[in-house]
């Protein structure tokens, strides 16, 4: 199955981030992004891609390590720009360090598991609203608005195990369907190191 790590945000976080993607969809263009599923909306920690069956349970286990030894953190989402000409996403500030150590953490859980973890991009945490359905639409307009985003606080305390359930239908514009296949609490039990 196709699966990451991730902190999913709680729901009145999201509403918030709702609130200034709903004032995306009002704007000229909005017809040339695909917008991302809200019940989906989550922060990648580390992508996996495929993994076998025969690796889950010791990726359980060392995730729920990972998730054992790193404390609880807090985040607000903040700020937002655009990858390439193509993806929106929302960006977050707040305790970024303890963000980046889980990212880190859930990255040698999972290779450490025998997830082959190729398919690694550097770390940038974001969360993804839309994607552009071609390189030519003007995304201008949408960063600006995502640029302001200031959302409350919230303190992080569960590190996801997420599956992706890529579209099978052939609909055009059909979305992936996330699904939290296990999560773990954060309990900060051991020092920072490693
Ligand atoms: P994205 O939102 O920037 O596309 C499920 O696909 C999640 O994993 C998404 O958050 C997606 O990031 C991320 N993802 C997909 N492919 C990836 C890859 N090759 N490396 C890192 N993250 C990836």
């Amino acid at each position: 199955m196709r699966l990451f790590a991730a902190v999913v945000p709680p729901g009145d976080r999201l509403d918030e981030l709702g609130r200034v993607v709903d004032r995306l969809h009002r704007l000229p263009g909005a017809d040339g992004i695909r917008w991302t599923s809200r019940p989906g909306w989550h922060l990648t920690l580390a992508f996996m891609g495929e993994v076998g069956d025969e690796l889950l349970p010791e990726l359980r286990v060392r995730l729920e390590r990972a998730a054992h030894r790193t404390p609880a953190f807090s985040l607000r989402l903040h700020g937002g720009g655009h990858f390439g000409r193509r993806a929106l996403w929302a960006g977050v500030a707040g305790d970024l360090d303890t963000l980046r150590l889980l990212a880190e953490r859930s990255d040698a859980a999972a290779r450490r598991a025998g997830v082959p973890m190729d398919e690694h991009r550097g770390y940038r945490a974001h969360l993804t609203v839309g994607r552009a359905r071609g390189e030519g639409v003007p995304l201008g307009s949408f960063v600006e608005e995502l640029d302001a985003v200031e959302g409350a606080r919230w303190q992080v305390t569960e590190l996801a195990l997420v599956r992706s359930n890529l579209p099978v239908s052939g609909v055009r514009g059909e979305r992936p369907r996330y699904e939290t296949v296990a999560a773990w609490p954060l309990e900060g039990r051991e020092g920072r190191s490693g």
